[in-house]
């Protein structure tokens, strides 16, 4: 029961998002092909790069925080160390799209990640203001 306990307390002190938003994609998981392996994007847990060829799973690391403003940068800290360092993290930059999505993925510097992910959840009035105008000059 104490395991219980400790696992809702961890899920309730998560950051959601403004209007908890982004509660849905807790225990959910994104993966994307680039090149040799498959990566993985557990929002809230885990983020791993896995190789195709079946050399085993690489953590990029788990939720730690979100940086920046309105919930858009999610943060995933001590993934497996790098030879000679750093441990590996990997920045999500939540995007406003259609569907729960990982569109890009990339090493800016090794063994430090990014990725790209689209959500519907992200969407704000000023998207859907941009997506309205957008329209209005289709049209
Ligand atoms: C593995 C992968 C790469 C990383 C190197 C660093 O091959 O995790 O992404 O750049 O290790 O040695």
């Amino acid at each position: 029961m104490q395991r219980e306990v400790d696992e809702l307390q961890t899920t309730l002190s998560y950051d959601y998002g403004k209007e908890q938003q982004y509660f849905s994609l807790r225990g959910k998981c994104f993966s994307i092909e680039s090149k040799e392996y498959t990566y993985e994007m557990c929002p809230y847990g885990k983020a791993s790069q896995k190789d195709k060829r079946g050399y085993g799973d690489v953590a990029l690391g788990t939720f730690t925080k979100w940086e920046g403003n309105n919930n858009t940068l999610m943060k995933f800290e001590n993934g497996q160390t790098c030879w000679n360092g750093p441990a590996r993290s990997c920045l999500v930059t939540f995007v406003c799209g259609a569907e729960n999505k990982v569109i890009k993925v990339d090493e800016p510097s090794r063994c430090v990640y990014a990725m790209n992910f689209e959500t519907p959840e992200a969407c704000t009035t000023a998207d859907e203001e941009e997506w309205t105008a957008k329209l209005k000059q289709l049209e």
